[in-house]
């Protein structure tokens, strides 16, 4: 990497997006500036590097932004694709199938599990259980693999773990047991977190869990 290199990440620290980014730029060992956005009262930088969205993660490289998560995952594997691991595979299909369960993770989990934690009654039931069916599938594709991406976390594990840290306070919400469910995924999860790169970007369980009681209470 060229010393006059920059690299910002301008995230907030919940966000299971920017963790994606987090452990991507540990697994390559990229130094970065970290940047904490407000999300409560947004920055004319965030609107000046995400104007369309105006949502973390945005990676700032060179001065030059990129928005969206599995966007940025892909653009760092390229851009230092010199460094290993690579977190997608040389073979099209392989490629394409990591692609298709991270957009499939990326579209359908995050929506299903805010029922469980904003949802009341019976839509907490159908959070629940569409968070289940999802696991479970992901959990199949996983099969007797360590990782999705083979002995080393791929695009699809980056894209997934970050959602450990909130498992506790969807059981809590929506009292069942992801363990007891998916015991699959979860020695998967405990095996990701013994990597440093997981173990140190992923946010405390019980820190999220309070600021989704406090979110609760003020604004949904
Ligand atoms: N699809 C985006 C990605 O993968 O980067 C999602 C990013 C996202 O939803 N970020 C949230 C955000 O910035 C934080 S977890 N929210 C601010 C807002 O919605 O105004």
């Amino acid at each position: 990497m060229m010393n006059d290199e920059e690299v910002i990440l301008v995230n907030f620290w919940s966000s299971p997006f920017g963790c994606r980014v987090k452990i991507a730029m540990e697994e390559k060992g990229i130094p970065y500036k970290y940047i904490e956005e407000d999300l409560f009262n947004k920055s004319s930088f965030l609107s000046a590097i995400n104007p369309v969205h105006k949502k973390v993660p945005v990676l700032v490289h060179n001065h030059k932004p990129i928005c969206e998560s599995l966007n940025i995952l892909e653009y760092v594997d390229e851009i230092w694709s010199d460094r290993s691991p690579r977190f997608l595979a040389s073979d099209p299909h392989q490629r394409a199938q990591a692609r298709f369960w991270a957009n499939f993770i990326d579209r359908e989990l995050y929506e299903a599990s805010q029922k469980i934690y904003i949802g009341k009654g019976e839509e907490q039931v159908v959070g629940k259980n569409e968070v289940l069916r999802i696991l479970k599938l992901v959990e199949g594709e996983l099969g007797d693999k360590p990782f999705f991406g083979g002995d080393n976390l791929g695009l699809v594990d980056i894209t997934l773990v970050p959602f450990y840290s909130r498992f506790y306070t969807w059981e809590t919400f929506g009292k069942f047991s992801i363990e007891e469910e998916c015991p699959g995924l979860m020695a998967w999860a405990k095996r990701c977190m013994q990597k440093e790169s997981v173990a140190k970007s992923l946010p405390d369980p019980l820190k999220i869990y309070n600021f989704i009681l406090e979110l609760n209470k003020y604004y949904y």
